[in-house]
């Protein structure tokens, strides 16, 4: 082991909750994600949905080290693998119960006032040949995700709004490429100021992805902030040893990156997203959810018909009892999904009683 593999300090994923516990995460887990920042986390999505998904993955992209491969700088499905998905495994995983369930412990809320914003499965892939360029996403600058995420700035740190969620579908051993985190410590840890703003890409900053460029011109144009970050955040870096089916839970406001993946190797992993309902500021990644309709499969529209009413309100769909429901748009959304299994009796069942119609 070199002198630097020796130094790093890393970061190992628990086991979620047993099976018999009316939780999925553990209350340690929650706790670590709403203090430190994050919580590394297994055991929670089905192995046959995970392997099922890394073979609808690996058909999607360049194999790695293909000259294909070898071109490609940046993160991105391309549109390739984004919500909803051609492969029915990512679309399950994206609104698995357990997930959801995970995601509501974190926030505190229920799963039906959580929206989804994110969910998009793309490959890294450790290159030969890695000449500087500043959207490069190999050995990233450290960084906070808000910026293009939400319109606003995270709210304060006890108050969180969305759960980032990176599901490694690799397993460490096989390309390397941690992500690197640097876990908040209390309220007065100097690498976590309010506001958020020591970052490429907020304020007059210029976003930059690659660590040595984005460093280098942060020196130059504001060198107080270089040196902050070279003090406070990269020295306090700790890195994720995961699995194939790791979760890692984050938040808009964690500071963490993206280093080098061994040449030659490739790592997949899906990236989530949910906000409360309430936070619309918080944009969605992708084309509306709709617009995935009309596919000759009509997997969207059968998604939405037998997915459950909970699942329906992350995507937005109206829960019963919202204003939306009349005995009219019951019938008419009845009509529209009842051929691919929806069932609309517990939004008819959740109407109110005749007698207090509006007409
Ligand atoms: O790939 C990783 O490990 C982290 C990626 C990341 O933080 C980003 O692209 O924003
Ligand atoms: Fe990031």
């Amino acid at each position: 082991m070199n002198k630097e593999a020796a130094q790093i300090r890393w970061l190992e994923p628990e086991p979620c909750a047993a099976n018999d516990s009316e939780h999925v995460l553990t209350l340690a887990q929650v706790e670590r994600w709403r203090e430190q920042g994050f919580a590394l986390v297994d055991g929670v999505i089905p192995s046959e949905l995970l392997e099922a998904a890394i073979e609808d993955a690996r058909a999607a992209y360049p194999a790695a080290g293909t000259p294909e491969s070898e071109s490609i700088v940046d993160f991105g499905s391309g549109g390739h693998m984004v919500f909803p998905f051609h492969s029915s495994a990512a679309n399950d995983i994206t609104l698995h119960p357990r997930l959801l369930r995970s995601v509501a412990e974190l926030l505190g809320s229920r799963i039906r006032d959580l929206r989804l914003t994110q969910s998009d499965l793309w490959p890294k892939y450790g290159r030969h040949s890695s000449p500087e360029h500043p959207a490069e996403n190999d050995d990233q600058r450290i960084h906070v995700d808000y910026p293009n995420h939400t319109l606003t700035h995270p709210p304060r740190w006890n108050a969180p709004e969305a759960v980032e969620i990176i599901l490694y579908l690799t397993d460490i051993s096989e390309c390397d490429g941690a992500t690197a985190l640097v876990p908040r410590d209390g309220r007065d840890d100097p690498a976590y100021p309010w506001p958020i703003v020591e970052t490429p890409g907020v304020g007059d900053l210029v976003w930059i992805n690659d660590r040595t460029t984005a460093e280098a011109h942060l020196a130059n144009t504001a060198p107080e902030i270089a040196e902050w970050r070279a003090q406070h955040l990269y020295p306090r870096e700790c890195q994720v040893r995961f699995h194939s089916g790791t979760l890692l839970f984050y938040r808009h406001d964690t500071w963490h990156r993206g280093t080098p993946l061994r040449p030659g190797t490739c790592r997949l992993a899906q990236n989530l997203t949910f906000r409360l309902s309430t936070s619309e500021w918080v944009s969605t990644l992708h084309s509306g959810w709709a617009w995935g309709m009309y596919r000759p499969s009509q997997s969207t529209e059968r998604m939405v018909a037998r997915a459950s009413i909970d699942q329906r309100c992350v995507l937005g769909f109206p829960p019963p009892g919202h204003p939306y429901w009349t005995q009219e748009t019951v019938e008419a959304v009845n009509a529209r999904y009842a051929p691919l299994g929806f069932d609309a009796t517990p939004y008819a069942e959740a109407l109110p009683p005749p007698s207090h119609r509006h007409r």
